[in-house]
């Protein structure tokens, strides 16, 4: 186990600050145990702690940073726009800028709104969806993570499928009572829950390929079908596009698999590391969204410019030719490397890719839901985790998370991390 000091230091004082010692629960480590890293700097692929260490960064930020971290455009657009001020809580051209270029890659985005986080991304367009059909119940699927208000702490994943804590204490029973939940990825499941509920479900909310109970590629039919349900029923299909929205491609999940949401939910890269998120779709539903229209959402930091110009330098770079072609090769040879290093050691691993993100599970069972996501031994992940950090490999610390990529992780970065593997899966053998 590597020698960190002053990451050991710096979490007991801030154990005695912030609740488990972190601003958000994944990143205590309680899933891989051991003391959590303390971030000195990051540059490009690389993280350094303050204990001197430094890592080749596959969280990146839980997916919000597809070109690494402290990109020169991104940098420089933040420094350009601080130095006019960081937030005027008035309309600027940069979000019209922004919200044009979101609006051009998802055609089923006719409008939107910026929030500051996905969170709010998620409750808002349940709550849009909740008075544009005037039903109350929303569908989620067992292992899908909306961020932590209230209606979707139910069977998430992510930190609460980590912690499990399918349901936090907290949440009132009335919260939840319009919340239904099913399998990820069975159809059945929903058409019985639409034979039962049809008139009350104002939405099914899904992540359109699942990243917080680890990698999940959604089967083939999956999302055609929840499409094909919710409009026999009169129901809103939201596509939570947080995690995929330019991640699994330009157009996110909805135009990688041909399936059109009629709200989606966006944040991460399209703030290239600050906080900014958003949410819309047809702009029959968004002209409802005050001032426009009578569905209340407000946010005082929502779109500022600081925010704003560093997703618009993020998606800028995105949008160059060839971009996403390399982070689908980076993170395919990622998958293929791993599962090579395992079946050489006799190691059952589940592996899968898409676009710029990737994932395994230590198991020979394969991962179709959040049930067979659970049977995977986390156990041994955590053990493997540990073997990586050791080695130089900063993975997600925890089984029930995605791994991602950036266009700063080169050939070399990629031969590092597989290099480790082989000692690492010995390691946690
Ligand atoms: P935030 O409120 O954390 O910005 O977004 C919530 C959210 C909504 N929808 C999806 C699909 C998400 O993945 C997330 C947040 N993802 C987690 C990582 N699995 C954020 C990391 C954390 O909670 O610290």
């Amino acid at each position: 186990m590597t020698d960190a000091p002053r990451s050991e230091a710096l979490f007991r004082r801030a154990s005695e600050l912030l609740p488990g010692g972190v601003s958000s629960p994944v990143r205590a480590f309680r899933a891989v145990g051991g003391v959590p890293r303390f971030i000195e700097r990051g540059a490009g692929p690389r993280l350094t702690d303050v204990d001197g260490h430094e890592y080749i960064d596959y969280v990146l930020s839980w997916g919000a940073l597809p070109l690494g971290h402290a990109h020169p455009a991104v940098v420089a657009a933040i420094t350009e726009q601080a130095a006019r001020g960081t937030s005027y809580g008035a309309p600027t051209e940069l979000e019209v800028r922004l919200a044009a270029v979101i609006t051009g890659a998802m055609p089923a985005v006719e409008m939107l709104r910026f929030v500051s986080s996905g969170t709010e991304a998620a409750m808002s367009a349940l709550r849009l969806a909740r008075a544009a059909t005037g039903r109350d119940r929303v569908l989620k699927f067992a292992g899908n993570y909306h961020g932590h208000a209230d209606p979707f702490l139910v069977q998430a994943g992510s930190g609460v499928a980590t912690l499990a804590l399918p349901d936090s204490p907290g949440v009132t029973r009335g919260s939840v009572a319009d919340t239904l939940a099913a399998p990820w990825g069975d159809l059945d499941a929903v058409d019985a829950l639409f034979r039962r509920e049809a008139d009350s479900i104002a939405a099914v909310i899904v992540e359109p390929v699942a990243g917080n109970m680890g990698l999940v590629v959604p089967a083939d039919g999956f999302l055609a079908g929840l499409r094909r349900i919710t409009a026999a029923h009169g129901a809103l299909l939201i596509f939570d596009e947080v995690m995929t929205g330019f991640r699994v491609g330009w157009g996110g999940a909805q135009a990688r698999f041909g399936v059109t949401p009629d709200l989606t939910c966006l944040g991460k890269v399209i703030g290239g590391g600050l906080p900014l998120a958003a949410y819309g779709g047809r702009r029959d539903l968004m002209a409802r969204i005050a001032p426009a229209g009578d569905v209340y959402q407000a946010g005082t930091l929502s779109g500022n410019p600081l925010a704003v110009a560093a997703g618009l330098a993020t998606l800028t770079e995105l949008a160059a030719p060839g971009v996403y072609e390399l982070l689908a090769e980076r993170s395919g040879a990622l998958a293929r490397g791993f599962a090579a290093a395992a079946a050489g050691a006799g190691i059952a691993l589940q592996t899968a890719a898409v676009g710029g993100m990737w994932g395994f599970f230590f198991g020979d069972i394969p991962v179709t839901d959040y049930a067979t996501a659970c049977r995977a031994d986390t156990g041994r992940y955590a053990r493997f985790f540990h073997a990586m950090l050791d080695a130089g490999v900063y993975l997600a610390p925890s089984q029930f998370e995605a791994a991602f990529v950036s266009t700063a992780h080169g050939p070399g970065e990629i031969d590092a991390t597989l290099a480790a593997v082989s000692g690492a899966l010995a390691a946690a053998a």
